[in-house]
């Protein structure tokens, strides 16, 4: 009987690498010369893990680990056995030979856990297992292309035992693009098509611990770093993709060579201890040498010296093998011997555009699952080919295969000291502004990482960082090779999935910056230098030597490293290691802003049809640039997603959140949804009602059947952000940055009392405003709400002690940074209730003093209470025996005037008839107190304080 077939749905010649092109199928029927290609067949899981990824981080990691220590992970997550076996007896009958049968020890994986079977086709066969031959043919515009006509199928029996991916490790299949389509024409300005991006070449080029370390303020560093002080700290195993490249350096050259090179940039960065390197590259390793695998091992083991190194070299290149990153990406991803936690990627698949509902996509995709599944943090350059990502198809592009909701996508910044500002021209206006101490410049470059004042900074100091684009335009030719080259940050938007859950929370709707305007998952996630201003100083392609290497290939192995300093300060802590965590890091960005350095210069603009009046200098290539791509802005944007690390900030966040949502969830939200687009109060509570907006504005509150408005003045132009307030509580924050902005008027601040599941809603000049992010933050204090005049934060005025662990008779850390003239003082200490209650006292009872002072926490520091370090200045203490959950009240005495504040308004003084508020939340049991009587200026940056209940936990390293 004839075999019969089943259609693979979109698995077209061009669903396989033409997502979006617009280009016709190839044409043609011509016959193909011999071939052979080794594909991959990949089968659906017996069960869908969608549901568990898709909990919480906490609940989701638990769960993951109580599956593996159980045995039934895979069972569970992977390929029906019986169904696996099956195949491979129908394979057989086919008589399509696996590669395993052909030489048992190859670089493949093939399992049912990973419910991969990698078979090997050549002409002969190639109709057997798809039920169409490959042709020969050519494209719209003539050139040769070897392909398939309408979709491919399989054995009916193969398709019913649940095949549904596949994967061709060859570079035999490319996309396919209309010829001279011309496109509208965007006239690109003359030079540099970005901003921050011009230094000279290769002048500003570090090693890469000085990046993290002196910019990105990484939480291992010093003694905790370098492994000669026997302090520092071992962190684990990071994987590098090298595939089909290993550890080669040519054909003579044996193993420990590269081990003695390793260890020689080792010594010359300064580590003196040797690196630890394992090279998995079963199906052999050929390329004699590799800048890519230089960089990524000089810039992981620089920023980890004290991380072992597994260079993952795939498929490698016996039995027709073709080493496609894809075959590294497995081999990684289950190397149960070494057990990588996190894997950096800096390879692209040899499919890039692959259609939704595509059998590639839908491979591509699951290895992600598979990563999640496995607890491993995987991480993926995101390209070096800004907007257009290399494809002349006239639209913005993205890597569709890398695109997964369980991928960290890394994008690429330059980054500037003041001394590299000073060497370009593009930001001689910036420069020259903030040297002169213009606040609007300034508080800008704040917002991107500046911590010192740009006058009286060092040239080494950071000044900003821009998106990281350096194409240049002379004439009519593109320097380099022009769009071709891998010369700027790519970003934008996947339009072959949807948007990801953790950026609808966030509020984001990812849109294509092209006409067809198409909503995805938006990329980068986060970025890190990668050229432009600053280059890291790494081996040569042969491992000797120094060369200035960059590009998102360094930016990735970069956020591995650091990815891995936080899993040890995790374990230190007691937690689970983070695996796939995209979620945490936009619950971060929400709660704490400062954890990452909001990049807002520069595009990656770059998008490109073929044919046209422009060229690129190597090739003379025919272009016309149309116009389309990304800028950056505030807060997330499309070319630099959340931004740049602050390491040690972003740390602290993540365990926070991680202990939170671990031994914390039954803890009462600040509101809760009601289902259907409202909100309810989550507690019975006193809340803060504080407004943003640089107008006069009017807010109403409605709460159950009451409600109450108030007039807010307009808060000035540099009111303190939660940004601000926890960079400013960084202790190396320049105390003349605080003194430049003080003094600016928040809007007004009002104070309700509600009761459990009370209606909530706020609107501002009578329209609704929307809680966007509450889904994000409300489990840590605050809520937002927004409309186009401003937002009302909705904030507790207490703390929740949600400790390490949810251990009691711990250490809290203060961090405390003063914006006030006067003699300050803050105590704090324990409540019943959210309200402030003591012994059935409210704040506003007499009697409620002396309760308060009874129930004071002793400071480490010694006494009750802390001085402030005086005005612009920072200082740290600690409260000692608090326990899990705890109710954290502060009351703020101005000493100079003799006042005292308590954070519940209905304690204070009262002004036209109204108690004042002296207490503003910014963000993540972080307030800043108004020192003044009546309200002062407003500016509520008097005494910033922060509590930190779980940075002391472990070794402390975070603290
Ligand atoms: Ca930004
Ligand atoms: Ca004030
Ligand atoms: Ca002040």
């Amino acid at each position: 009987m004839p075999t019969q077939y089943t259609p693979l749905a979109n698995s077209s010649y061009l669903d396989y690498d033409s997502y979006r092109t617009g280009a016709l199928s190839p044409t043609g029927t011509g016959a193909t010369g011999n071939f052979t290609i080794n594909v991959a067949l990949v089968l659906d899981r017996a069960n869908d893990p969608t549901a568990l990824l898709h909990s919480n981080w906490g609940t989701r990691q638990q769960q993951l680990e109580a599956l593996n220590d159980s045995g039934t992970l895979w069972s569970t997550y992977g390929a029906n056995q019986a169904n696996y076996n099956q195949v491979l007896t129908e394979l057989g009958q086919l008589g399509i030979p696996t590669v395993d049968q052909l030489d048992p020890v190859n670089g493949y994986v093939s399992s049912a856990a990973s419910r991969t079977i990698w078979v090997q086709v050549d002409h002969t066969n190639f109709a057997t297992l798809f039920g169409t031959p490959l042709v020969l043919g050519h494209d719209q515009a003539g050139h040769a292309v070897t392909y398939w006509q309408g979709n491919l199928s399989l054995p009916q029996g193969l398709a019913a035992l649940g095949v549904k991916g596949l994967w061709f490790d060859t570079d035999m299949f490319g996309t396919v693009l209309q010829p001279s389509v011309g496109g509208s024409l965007a006239a690109p300005s003359q030079g540099a098509q970005g901003i921050g991006n011009s230094a000279p070449r290769g002048d500003f080029a570090l090693y890469p611990q000085d990046i993290v370390q002196n910019y990105y303020n990484f939480p291992l560093s010093g003694a905790l770093w370098d492994p000669s002080s026997g302090r520092a700290v071992t962190t684990g195993t990071i994987g590098l993709l090298e595939p089909g490249v290993g550890n080669e350096l040519g054909p003579n050259t044996p193993a420990s060579e590269f081990q003695s090179l390793l260890n020689a940039y080792r010594q010359t960065v300064g580590i003196s201890t040797p690196g630890e390197v394992t090279t998995i590259a079963l199906g052999g390793q050929a390329t004699p040498g590799s800048g890519e695998r230089s960089l990524d091992v000089g810039v992981a083991t620089a920023i980890n010296p004290q991380s072992p190194l597994v260079l993952y070299a795939g498929s490698g290149w016996h039995q027709h093998a073709h080493s496609d990153a894809y075959t590294a990406y497995q081999a990684a991803i289950w190397d149960t011997v070494n057990n990588p936690e996190v894997v950096s990627s800096s390879y692209r698949f040899g499919t890039t555009l692959a259609a939704p509902g595509s059998p590639f996509l839908f491979a591509a995709d699951q290895l992600f699952v598979d990563a999640a599944l496995r607890s491993i943090t995987i991480l993926t350059s995101g390209g070096d080919g800004g907007s257009g990502g290399w494809t002349g198809d006239g639209i913005t592009n993205v890597i569709t295969t890398r695109g997964s909701f369980y991928d960290l996508l890394v994008g690429g910044t330059s980054l500037s000291t003041l001394a590299a500002a000073g060497a370009d021209p593009t930001l001689a206006a910036i420069l020259t502004a903030a040297m002169a101490g213009d606040p609007a410049t300034i508080w800008d470059l704040v917002a991107g990482g500046l911590t010192a004042l740009p006058a009286s900074a060092g040239p080494g100091s950071h000044f900003a960082e821009a998106v990281w684009n350096t194409y240049a335009l002379n004439g009519t030719t593109f320097a380099n090779n022009g769009y071709f080259g891998n010369l700027a940050g790519a970003g934008g938007v996947d339009s072959s999935r949807p948007v990801p859950s953790y950026q609808a929370d966030f509020g984001l709707s990812p849109t294509t910056a092209d006409p067809a305007a198409l909503m995805g998952r938006g990329m980068p996630d986060v970025s890190a230098a990668s050229g432009g201003n600053m280059f890291y100083s790494v081996p040569q392609i042969f491992m000797n030597g120094l060369h200035a290497g960059g590009g998102t290939s360094a930016a990735a192995p970069l956020w591995a490293a650091l990815v891995s300093q936080f899993n040890a300060i995790f374990h230190d802590q007691g937690l689970p290691r983070l695996g796939y965590m995209n979620d945490l890091l936009y619950i971060a960005a929400a709660i704490a802003p400062a954890s990452f350095n909001d990049v807002t210069l520069g595009n990656n603009v770059s998008s490109f049809a073929l044919g046209g009046a422009f060229s690129d200098a190597d090739t003379g290539t025919a272009i016309t640039p149309t116009g389309f791509g990304y800028r950056a802005g505030p807060g997330y944007d499309l070319a630099t997603g959340l931004g740049s690390p602050n390491g040690l900030l972003l740390a602290r966040a993540l365990t926070d959140i991680a202990h939170s949502q671990i031994w914390f969830s039954s803890i009462a939200d600040v509101i809760d949804s009601n289902g259907h687009g409202g909100w309810t109060s989550g507690a019975d509570q006193s809340l803060l009602f504080q407004t943003m907006s640089d107008a006069v504005t009017h807010v109403g509150v409605h709460l159950g059947p009451d409600a109450f408005g108030f007039f807010s003045k307009a808060g000035a132009s540099f009111a303190w952000t939660s940004r601000m307030a926890e960079q400013s509580l960084q202790a190396d924050f320049d105390p003349a940055l605080v003194v430049l902005f003080d003094k600016q008027a928040q809007g007004s601040v009002a104070e309700a009392h509600l009761q459990p599941g009370e209606a909530l809603a706020v609107s501002i000049n009578a329209s609704p405003a929307q809680a966007i992010q509450a889904g994000l933050s409300s489990s840590f204090g605050f809520a937002d709400f927004l409309s186009g005049d401003g937002a009302v934060r909705v904030a507790r005025p207490v703390a929740v002690a949600e400790t390490a662990d949810g251990h009691n008779d711990q250490t809290a850390i203060v961090r405390l940074r003063q914006g006030g003239q006067d003699d300050l003082s803050i105590t704090f200490y324990r409540v019943d209730d959210l309200s402030g209650t003591i012994n059935g006292l409210h704040p506003d009872d007499a009697g409620y003093l002396a309760a308060r002072q009874s129930r004071a926490y002793q400071m480490t520091s010694g006494g009750s209470s802390i001085t402030g370090p005086g005005y612009g200045h920072y200082e740290q203490t600690a409260l000692s025996h608090v326990n899990a959950g705890d109710l954290v009240a502060m009351q703020l005495t101005n000493n100079t005037h003799g006042n005292s504040y308590s954070a519940f308004a209905q304690a204070n003084e009262t002004l036209n008839g109204q108690h004042v508020g002296h207490l503003w939340n910014y963000g993540l049991n972080t307030w800043g107190w108004e020192d003044t009587l009546g309200g002062g200026d407003h500016d509520y940056n008097d005494m910033i304080v922060q509590l930190d209940f779980t940075s002391a936990a472990g070794h402390g390293w975070i603290a």
